[in-house]
This record gives structure tokens, C-alpha cells and sequence, in this order.
């Protein structure tokens, strides 16, 4: 469905895929299915308030919008659904 979720992609690559893309630090790695399927169980919600206000979970801490203060909540929750719908 979202094959076009440019500004994901875009807000990824920039901000996320420095912890993400490598999994540095415990961080799930977009198309790491066994990491992010009880993440994505959580509900969408959910993972978009630990991307958003930042959490603390058993493998490391996840910083406030991955440390990138400007970025807006919609900016987030794209970059989110981006990584989420390469791991389903
Ligand atoms: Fe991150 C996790 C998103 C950036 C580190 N993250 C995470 C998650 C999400 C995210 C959704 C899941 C949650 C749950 O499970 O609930 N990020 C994100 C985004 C971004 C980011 C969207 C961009 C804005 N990160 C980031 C960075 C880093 C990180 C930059 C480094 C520094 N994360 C992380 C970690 C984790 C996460 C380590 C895991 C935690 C636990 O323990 O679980």
C-alpha cells in the first residue's frame, strides 16, 4: 500500500538509518521481521509515542524523534510506517 512513502524514506534515511539501518546499539533493523513483529504488535500508536517521545526497552534507548528535535510528529510517524511496512 504505502510503496510511496517518500517522506519516510527521506526522514530515514537521514535521521533513522544511522542507528537503524545497521542495528547499532540494539536498534531493529527495517526487514528484520523476528525484531519488529512484537514491536509492530504493540499497535501503531504505540510505536509512534516511544518514536516520538523516546523509550527505554530491554536491548538499548530509543533518543526523542531519534535525536532530531525539528522533525514534526508527522515527519516521525512516516519514518515509522516506513520501517514498519518493510519488516511485516
Ligand atoms: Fe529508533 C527503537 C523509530 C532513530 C535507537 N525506534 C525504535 C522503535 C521505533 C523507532 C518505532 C521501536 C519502538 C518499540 O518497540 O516500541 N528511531 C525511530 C525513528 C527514528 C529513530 C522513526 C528517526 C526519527 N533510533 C533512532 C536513532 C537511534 C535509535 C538515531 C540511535 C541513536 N531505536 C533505537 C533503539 C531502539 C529503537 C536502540 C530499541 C530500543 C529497545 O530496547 O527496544
Amino acid at each position: 500500500a504505502a510503496a510511496e512513502n517518500e517522506l519516510g524514506k527521506s526522514v530515514f534515511g537521514k535521521t533513522c538509518a544511522m542507528c537503524h539501518a545497521a542495528g547499532v546499539a540494539g536498534a531493529p533493523k527495517p526487514g528484520d521481521k523476528a525484531d519488529w513483529g512484537p514491536r509492530i504488535a504493540q499497535g501503531k500508536d504505540t510505536l509512534y509515542k516511544h518514536a516520538i517521545e523516546g523509550f527505554t526497552g530491554a536491548k538499548g534507548m530509543m533518543p526523542a524523534k531519534g535525536g532530531a528535535a525539528n522533525l514534526t510528529d508527522a515527519e516521525v510517524k512516516a519514518a515509522v510506517d516506513y520501517m514498519a511496512d518493510k519488516s511485516l
